[in-house]
C-alpha cells in the first residue's frame, strides 16, 4: 500500500513508518519537526541520541534498501500544500500521529493550552475536510487516547471499544441507542482528543471517510526489530517532566539512581502498551479498515494495566532503586479502577509483549546505556494543573 505517515518522526510514528517500509509498504512520512523545536524550547533532549530525519532516513536505505519519503510539512496549518501531496502521492493508508501529545505541556500555561488545541484540532480537521475535497478514499487509522474516557467513571465496568449501549425512555416506549462513550478529559490535550472523536463521526456519516480512531494506553519501550538495526536508526526516549511518560522514566530513573517519582499514593491504574504492538496494531488496524459508510471503528490499543505504586515497586524490586512520593502536579483521582475491554486486537491476532518480558532487556541496553546524557534537573515535573500547585524541588544533584 501507499501509506502516508503523518507525525513520523516522532515516537510512535518513526517506528511505525520503519515497520511498515519493511512489510513493504510504500511510506511517506509528513512531519513539520515541532515535537525537535519543543526539546529546544525545553532545553532538554531525547535520552537516546535520535539522528537528524535526513540521516535517519539515509540509513534506513543502507539497511534495508528500501526508501522512506519525507516531506516537511505542517497539517495544522499549511492546507494547500497538504492538498498537494495527497493528490501527488494518493495515498491508500493514513497513519495521523501528528499531534501535541504530552499532557503536561498542554497544562503549562496559557501559551501552550492555546497551541495544544490549534496545532490538533486545526491538524485533524485539514486532513478530513482534505481528504472529503480530493475524494481520496484511503483508509485512515488515527492515534487517540484511553484517556478519552476519563478514568473510573463506570468504576470496575469494562471500557468497551468505543460506544455504549443506552436506552431512553420515550412516550413510545424504549429506544435503544449505541452512542459514543461519554468523554470525560483530564488535561487540555486529552480534550484535544475527545474534540478529534466529534470530527472524525461527523465526516464519516456525511463524507464516508473510512476512519479508525485507535484508543492507545501509555506506550513504553523504544526499539523495535526495524530500530534496533542500526544506531542511526534509535527511535526517541523522554524521560523529562513533561514529555516523559511514566514507565519510561521509572526506568530512566532507575539506570540514573534518581529515586522513582511516584504522583501521591501512585493509586492512578492506567493502561499500557509496548512499542512494539504499537506498530503491530496500526498494521493490523490499516489490514481491517471499515468500508464506506461504516461508522468510526475503535479499537482500545492496549495491552496491560498497572497501578503507578505497582510499577514503581516492581522495578524498585529489579533495580535496586528507591521511591519518592512527590505532590502530584496534576488534578485526576487520587486511585482508580481501570477495566479495559481490548477484545478486537486480540481477536485480530495481536500477540501482546508483556511487561516483565521486555523490561529488563529495555533497562538494560537503553536507559543505563545512555545515562551520562540525562539532566536530571528536568526530571521533576512541574507543569501544574492550576496555578499555584506545590511540586517537589530536585531530589538528587545534577
Ligand atoms: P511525538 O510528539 O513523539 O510525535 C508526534 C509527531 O508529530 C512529532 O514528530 C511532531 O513533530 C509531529 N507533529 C505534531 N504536530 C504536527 C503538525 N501540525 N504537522 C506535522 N507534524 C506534526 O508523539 P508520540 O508519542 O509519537 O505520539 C504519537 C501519537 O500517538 C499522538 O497523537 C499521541 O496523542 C498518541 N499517543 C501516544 C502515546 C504515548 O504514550 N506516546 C499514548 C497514546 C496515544
Ligand atoms: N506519573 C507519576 N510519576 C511520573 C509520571 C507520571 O506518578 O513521574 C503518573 C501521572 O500522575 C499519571 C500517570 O502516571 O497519573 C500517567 O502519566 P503519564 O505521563 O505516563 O501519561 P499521560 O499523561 O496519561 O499521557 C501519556 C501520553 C499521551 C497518551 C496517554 C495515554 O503522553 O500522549 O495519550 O499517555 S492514556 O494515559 O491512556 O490516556
Amino acid at each position: 500500500m501507499r501509506v502516508l505517515v503523518l507525525g513520523g518522526d516522532g515516537f510512535c510514528g518513526w517506528p511505525t513508518s520503519l515497520y511498515l517500509s519493511d512489510k513493504g509498504h510504500d511510506v511517506t512520512i509528513l512531519d513539520n519537526l515541532s515535537r525537535r523545536k519543543i526539546d529546544v524550547e525545553l532545553e532538554v533532549e531525547s535520552l537516546t541520541p535520535i539522528k537528524p530525519i535526513g540521516e535517519r532516513l539515509r540509513a534506513w536505505k543502507e539497511v534495508s534498501g528500501r526508501e522512506v519519503g519525507f516531506v516537511n510539512l505542517d497539517i495544522a496549518t499549511e492546507y494547500d500544500r497538504l492538498v498537494t501531496v495527497l493528490q501527488d502521492k494518493q495515498p491508500e493508508a493514513i497513519v495521523h500521529f501528528a499531534e501535541q501529545r504530552a499532557a503536561p505541556y498542554s497544562m503549562r500555561n496559557t501559551a501552550t493550552k492555546r497551541y495544544t488545541v490549534d496545532n490538533n484540532i486545526r491538524a485533524t480537521h485539514n486532513l478530513l475536510v482534505a481528504l472529503a475535497d480530493t475524494g481520496i478514499d484511503a483508509a485512515l487509522a488515527h492515534l487517540g487516547t484511553m484517556g478519552v474516557y476519563g478514568y473510573g467513571w463506570s468504576g470496575s465496568a469494562p471500557i468497551p471499544e468505543g460506544y455504549l449501549t443506552v436506552r431512553l425512555t420515550t412516550p413510545d416506549g424504549e429506544l435503544e441507542r449505541e452512542i459514543l462513550h461519554p468523554a470525560n478529559p483530564g488535561s487540555v490535550y486529552h480534550m484535544t482528543k475527545t474534540l478529534d472523536q466529534l470530527l472524525f463521526s461527523f465526516y464519516a456519516k456525511n463524507d464516508g471517510l473510512r476512519i479508525t480512531d485507535l484508543h492507545q494506553g501509555i506506550v513504553w519501550g523504544t526499539q523495535t526489530d526495524q530500530t534496533a538495526r542500526d544506531d542511526r536508526l534509535i527511535n526517541r526516549f523522554d524521560y523529562d517532566g513533561d514529555y516523559g511518560t511514566v514507565l519510561n522514566r521509572f526506568l530512566m530513573q532507575a539506570a540514573v539512581g534518581h529515586p522513582l517519582t511516584v504522583h501521591g499514593t501512585g493509586g492512578q491504574t492506567r493502561a499500557f502498551i509496548h512499542i512494539r504492538d504499537t506498530v503491530r496494531c496500526v498494521q493490523i488496524a490499516l489490514e481491517n479498515p471499515p468500508k464506506r459508510g461504516d461508522k468510526v471503528k475503535v479499537f482500545n490499543q492496549v495491552t496491560e494495566t498497572y497501578r503507578v505504586r505497582d510499577l514503581a515497586e516492581l522495578l524498585a524490586k529489579l533495580t535496586d532503586a528507591t521511591i519518592a512520593n512527590l505532590p502530584n502536579p496534576r488534578r485526576e483521582a487520587v486511585e482508580n479502577e481501570l477495566n479495559v475491554s481490548r477484545d478486537k486486537f486480540l481477536s485480530l491476532g495481536l500477540n501482546p509483549t508483556l511487561l516483565s518480558e521486555g523490561l529488563l532487556e529495555e533497562a538494560r541496553d537503553i536507559a543505563f546505556k545512555y545515562r551520562d546524557r540525562a539532566d536530571t534537573t528536568k526530571i521533576i515535573a512541574r507543569s501544574v494543573w492550576r496555578e499555584g500547585m506545590e511540586t517537589s524541588p530536585d531530589l538528587v544533584d545534577n
